[in-house]
């Protein structure tokens, strides 16, 4: 049993749905190579455990120099046993690179011989991948600029309309929408809800998005006394529903706790599931994707997603992405919800990533997967191959085009 589910799972190609990788056409946006691996925030995070250097300080030097640091600290002077460190690792050696170097010149080369072009489809191909889906940020000024002008649109990186800005910083993006011509104010009176329809539907028209996104803190809550909810309740969510668009809520984020530690500064707070109750339960005709930080959550978001059909619950987000806890956290889902979730994406920010986040994925979810078959077995019931594979694809791929596909 456990070898044919890791066949399947190793010869089924996945759908990533979450990353923030962006395609060639995006440009510099797109990030790739052995220095921006090791400046990745979560290995950030962990060189200010082992290393005295000050995050001010850190700061100051050119990321070729942060890149060499984090090498030393981490990778020579100490074992990288950490699921990003180690996961550095596993990239260098698909890729056949020296993960025992002393010093990144060598690897440098190799990063510096690749062709963006022909790289990526090596790199899905490692990764076992046929789509990252992007996060998409319309009031970033450099992405924005990129869109007006018009992009070519990959399909291997399917879009997200990524709202953060306007759903948990209004009072200092409405400025940015009215200077655009959008009759929009601080406390969302007047026309404004439906100029930020007219905005969303712009810039649906123009990324054509397989979704629409936002991050949300520990603390939100649903309804509340605030622009936030009018802006879901008047413009998000009817936009949504107009271009049959699912909503991507990922929930649990404390910003900020550590600031000098500038994208490694958030932590993670339990959220109150009410909130998710009541969008599930108020907009029945939306579609949501739905993510918890908190591992206190997870069960919640089980047991709440038994009651609406039109939650889908995806990935072992951020801080729980580890073997541990996706482990606890696949086993749960499959018990309470069979195969109708989506059990992980990669939230890659720097392409190589995809090789050794779906690497520790098939691993985790493969034993945990035939153990669900060995049970059903021993309760009477044999699984072919054929059961296998649909199972697979429906939990790492057809489960999401589903979603995403109806209403069209
Ligand atoms: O996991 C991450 O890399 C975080 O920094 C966030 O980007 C998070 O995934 C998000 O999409 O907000
Ligand atoms: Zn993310």
């Amino acid at each position: 049993m456990d070898t044919v589910v890791e066949d399947v799972l190793a010869t089924t190609s996945f759908i990533d749905i979450h990353t923030h990788l962006f395609s060639p056409s995006l440009g510099s946006l797109g990030l790739w190579g052995i220095d921006e691996l090791l400046t990745y925030h979560y290995l950030e995070a962990e060189l200010f455990r082992f290393s005295p250097v000050s995050p001010e300080h850190y700061w100051t030097l050119t990321k070729t120099q942060r890149a060499d640091l984090v090498w030393k600290t981490l990778f020579v002077d100490n074992t990288p046993l950490s699921e990003a460190a180690r996961g550095v690792i596993a990239v260098l050696n698909a890729l056949k690179l020296d993960a025992a170097s002393k010093t990144l010149e060598p690897l440098r080369e190799y990063f510096r011989s690749r062709k963006i072009e022909e790289y990526i489809p090596h790199v899905f191909r490692l990764a076992g991948i046929t789509h990252a889906v992007m996060t998409n940020d319309p009031l970033d000024s450099e992405e924005a600029g990129m869109w007006m002008r018009g992009i070519e649109q990959d399909p291997q990186f399917p879009a997200v309309l990524r709202i953060d800005r306007i759903l948990n910083q209004w009072s200092s993006h409405c400025t940015v929408l009215a200077a655009q011509g959008y009759a929009v104010d601080v406390d969302g009176s007047g026309a404004s809800m439906k100029e930020v329809r007219r905005f969303l539907a712009g810039w649906v028209a123009r990324m054509k998005p397989v979704y629409m996104a936002v991050s949300l803190e520990d603390t939100f809550l649903f309804p509340a006394d605030d622009v936030r909810t009018r802006l879901f309740r008047e413009a998000v969510l009817p936009t949504c529903r107009e271009f049959h668009l699912p909503m991507s809520l990922m929930i649990g984020v404390r910003r900020q706790i550590n600031p000098a530690l500038r994208l490694a500064g958030d932590g993670v707070g339990r959220a109150d599931m009410h909130a998710v109750e009541n969008l599930a339960l108020q907009f029945p005709d939306n579609r949501f994707l739905i993510s918890m930080l908190s591992r206190e959550n997870q069960h919640e978001l089980c047991v709440i997603a038994r009651k609406f059909r039109n939650l889908l619950p995806f990935g072992c987000w951020w801080f729980l992405n580890n073997t541990s806890i996706v482990e606890e956290m696949t086993r749960e889902r499959l018990e309470m919800l069979g195969t109708s979730f989506i059990p992980q994406h990669s939230d890659a920010r720097i392409l190589e990533q995809v090789i050794y986040k779906w690497r520790n994925t098939r691993r985790t979810v493969g034993p945990i997967l035939a153990q669900s078959y060995k049970l059903l077995a021993a309760d009477g019931r044999n699984v072919t191959r054929d059961d296998i594979q649909r199972d697979v694809n429906r939990l790492f791929r057809t489960n999401f085009e589903n979603w995403i596909r109806r209403g069209d």
